[in-house]
């Protein structure tokens, strides 16, 4: 289970699905009569109410009556990510064969309690769960464009390559679903600023342009360090490609990475290399976006010629 923010206080085995459930019908123009064109979103999208414990299929019509803005915003964000990825990236769905994004709204924490502060993708069930939060640490999880992209990412790395949630690799997984939310979401580099504590303007769950650790030698040694965390190290070196070649340029070399070049067993080092041989295969090896990555990687102690211990 990949999240948008570390879970506290938690022991034992991620949320599972409650029951199976029918599958619910396509979102979109259904029977009934549509309120407005501009209404009916435009991605593809399935998307199930947990209110009520369990995983309740929300028809088309049924979302396009919704007064339930928790559900109406965030299909209407699981939609434009479904778009983002087809502009952006030319990618068919989440898992590049066509599959809509399946949302669970209304999601409520392992323990059965509602108000989750968190949202997470599930790799059994392939949806992604959307907490209503607490009102204090987080709105309603669905309010943000850029936490769908994140969990969107989660979910382009379960089906592209098999990485662990932990260590290095958890912060490569961490990062890529940061770094591409943040090109959903271009007005800045912060994650999640949309949902994250209501009473408080101005913050963020993350800012990649600010990580906790930036740098290999700020991580405490010997210290089991947390996937978020970890992805400081990775993002402050996309944000220094994105300042020199762009930040769609470099979202391109890095989706690119993350579904063409990265090794399933990558770490820090092997990430950067993902990074170059997608640039060197887009531009050229001799190209300036190649020497600007490995610049970006080593300002935070990355060098891309490492090669894993063991
Ligand atoms: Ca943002
Ligand atoms: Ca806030
Ligand atoms: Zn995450």
């Amino acid at each position: 289970m990949s999240s948008i923010a570390p879970f506290h206080g938690r022991v034992g085995a991620p949320p599972q699905p409650v029951l199976p459930v029918a599958p619910a019908a396509p979102a979109g123009p259904a029977a009934a009569p549509l309120p407005t064109a501009a209404a009916a979103p435009k991605g593809r999208v399935e998307v199930w109410d947990m209110t009520s414990g369990i995983e309740q299929p929300v028809t088309g019509a049924a979302l396009l009556a919704s007064r339930d803005k928790a559900i109406t915003t965030a299909a209407k964000h699981a939609a434009k990510v479904d778009d983002f990825l087809r502009t952006q990236f030319g990618r068919d769905g989440w898992d590049g064969k066509g599959s809509p994004m399946r949302i669970v709204v209304h999601a409520p924490n392992e323990d059965g309690t509602p108000n989750m502060n968190n949202a997470y993708w599930d790799n059994l069930t392939k949806r992604i769960y959307l907490g209503d939060g607490d009102g204090e640490l987080f709105g309603p999880l669905g309010g943000a464009l850029d936490v769908l992209v994140h969990e969107a990412t989660h979910a382009i790395v379960d089906s592209e390559v098999n990485l662990r949630y932990e260590g290095q690799q958890g912060g490569i997984n961490e990062s890529w679903a940061d770094v591409l939310a943040s090109l959903a979401d271009k007005r800045d580099w912060r994650i999640g600023e949309d949902v994250f504590t209501p009473g408080t303007p101005g913050d963020a769950i993350r800012d990649l342009e600010n990580p906790r650790f930036g740098h290999v030698d700020q991580l405490p040694e010997g210290a089991v360090i947390e996937p978020h965390d970890y992805s400081g190290i990775p993002s402050l070196a996309a944000v220094r490609v994105a300042d020199k070649l762009g930040k769609d340029e470099m979202g391109r070399i890095w989706y690119s990475a993350l579904v063409d070049h990265l090794d399933s067993r990558a770490g820090y080092a092997g990430a950067a290399r993902a990074t170059l041989d997608a640039a060197a295969q887009l531009h050229g090896a001799e190209s300036d976006a190649v020497s600007v990555i490995v610049d970006a990687w080593k300002s935070v102690g990355v060098d891309p010629r490492w090669k894993p211990a063991g």
